[in-house]
């Protein structure tokens, strides 16, 4: 049953919450607009759920998983649905890409790349349900064997940012599902269509009703109500750090496992003798693919000294071709940011990078002329000469603002690569596979990409180190977020007990 209760003339998307296979309304409190970014127009209304939506569908959740039968269906069975959503989600690809581009004012021709993930996703988990297996020890000792099995671990809740919604969604929903949890999502205030149109899709797939549940609402109150729920068992956050370790602390209080997936301030590193051309188009890409509002954003250019000058020439002159505008517009590189605070918020950024003595290269301001007046679009940004000790350097911006700065060695590029808090994502360049290697040893970061950036498949667990998280999501640890290992033994024939045999009745 759709959760649209109502698409008017001016083609606004009212919604209710999912729970338990059906809309459940929130009642007495005012919708959360949404208001397109990149128009100003508004385009959607979600409900403000506040704590009994929350508890009605953690309980559908708790519901469909005590009393099954989700989490009792062999591992063929919940394959054979999940194949079954994904193919129904492939059907619906361009309308939810064209929901999320509009909602998060990202380019329409990059929404459907995020819409290919998604289905990408869900078909690897599919297959993950189908071949996941236990592990068994027949060596230990003669007549002793053991065993040890995977078991859901219970009700997931799953909160979900507004940078790729359908797609960070897709990062943790089939794995719960395919573990055998059942969830209840809860997708960003300024995103939520794209995750509860596909609670609808999994629904038509045959995914029984309370197996997916979604909440929309605000992260302090329907977040928050939503992971101290007693009924909750494991929660899987992506968001900001700051967010994310309120959400460990109440994980924690609760002692739920949890997942954390943050910021980061990922580096570039471009080595002399690297494809230059190849690197320089990475580069641009990984800086403004999705505005810069990614977590794996290439937000630090560190390049070799000996090379820097042309290089970043280079860089800049492939900056100044891309085209920022109107999301529908199949010509547009780079969309709107998503929201006027945001933009306001990159903007202090820049004003921070000037004053700290960086070298604006290209960009730096808001664009407002050729029909942008009424959106939050912000100029592809480049500053060099960026002092490792600054905001720039060490801070995630999540926006389209690249900081170059020059190394001299593998040893300096290691030491600036790991110069800040985060710890997600880095990248090397270079023809010499021994620089390669000994680099990407050094970055402490959860993935290293070399001669590639922003790459991966739905089979590579994702996640960060230090300020970036914890936990992995996405491939096999992906899965095992949501289980739970059970060790199983079993003893025949005589038992060598170090208390005395028990006297027997003749021995009395
Ligand atoms: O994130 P929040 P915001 C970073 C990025 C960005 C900054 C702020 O730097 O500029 O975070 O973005 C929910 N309990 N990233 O404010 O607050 C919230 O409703 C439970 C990086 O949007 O972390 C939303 O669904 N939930 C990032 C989600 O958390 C809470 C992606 C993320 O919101 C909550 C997004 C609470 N107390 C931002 N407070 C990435 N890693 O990709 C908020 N939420």
């Amino acid at each position: 049953m759709s959760n649209v209760i109502a698409s008017s003339s001016t083609n606004v998307r009212r919604y209710a919450n999912h729970v338990d296979g059906a809309p459940l309304d929130a009642s007495g409190s005012e919708p959360i607009a949404r208001h397109d970014p990149a128009s100003g127009r508004l385009v959607a209304q979600y409900a403000d759920a506040g704590p009994d939506v929350v508890d009605a569908a953690v309980l559908a959740a708790r519901r469909a998983f005590d009393d099954g039968p989700w989490p009792l269906l062999s591992g063929a069975e919940r394959a054979r649905l999940l194949r079954r959503f994904a193919t129904v989600v492939d059907g619906e690809r361009e309308r939810l890409a064209a929901l999320d581009s509009q909602e998060v004012g990202k380019p329409l021709r990059l929404a459907r790349g995020d819409l290919e993930g998604v289905v990408a996703q869900i078909e690897f988990a599919a297959s993950l349900a189908h071949t996941d297996h236990g592990s068994s020890w027949t060596q230990l000792d003669t007549g002793f064997v053991a065993y040890a099995t995977h078991e859901p671990l219970g009700v997931a809740a799953l909160i979900v940012p507004w940078n790729f919604p359908a797609l960070i969604l897709s990062q943790k929903l089939p794995y719960a599902l395919a573990a055998g949890c059942t969830v209840v999502v809860k997708p960003s205030e300024l995103t939520s269509s794209s995750a509860l149109e596909i609670a609808d899709l999994a629904l038509a797939a045959g995914i029984p009703p309370g197996v997916v549940n979604v909440v929309t609402g605000y992260g302090p109150t329907t977040g928050q109500a939503l992971i101290e729920h007693p009924g909750v068992d494991v929660v899987s956050f992506t968001g900001s750090t700051a967010t994310g370790r309120e959400v460990a602390a109440a994980a924690g209080r609760g002692l739920k496992r949890v997942g954390l997936e943050l910021g980061g301030k990922a580096a570039n590193v471009v080595f002399a003798d690297a494809d230059l051309d190849a690197a320089a188009d990475a580069a641009v890409f990984a800086a403004f693919f999705n505005q810069g509002e990614c977590c794996v954003s290439g937000s630090r250019l560190l390049i070799d000294v000996r090379i820097a000058e042309d290089f970043v020439a280079t860089v800049v002159a492939r900056a100044a071709t891309l085209v920022t505008g109107a999301p529908d517009d199949e010509a547009t590189d780079v969309g709107a940011l998503i929201h006027e605070r945001h933009l306001d918020k990159v903007l202090d950024h820049v004003a921070g990078a000037t004053e700290a003595g960086a070298h604006l290269l290209i960009g730096g301001a808001r664009l407002t002329g050729g029909g942008l007046a009424d959106g939050a679009f912000m100029a592809p940004t480049i500053f060099g000469g960026v002092d490792a000790g600054s905001r720039l350097f060490r801070e995630e911006v999540f926006g389209p603002v690249l900081a170059v700065a020059t190394f001299d060695g593998a040893d300096d590029a290691i030491r600036l690569t790991n110069a800040t808090d985060y710890g997600l994502s880095n990248a090397v360049w270079t023809s010499d596979v021994g620089t390669a290697l000994a680099v990407s040893e050094g970055m402490r970061s959860g993935t290293v990409w070399i001669n590639t950036n922003i790459d991966g498949s739905p089979a590579l667990a994702f996640g960060g180190m230090k300020a970036s998280g914890i936990g992995r999501e996405v491939g096999f640890e992906g899965l095992r977020e949501f289980s739970s290992s059970k060790t199983v033994q079993l003893r025949r024939g005589d038992r060598a007990l170090p208390f005395p045999r028990a006297a027997t009745e003749e021995g009395r």
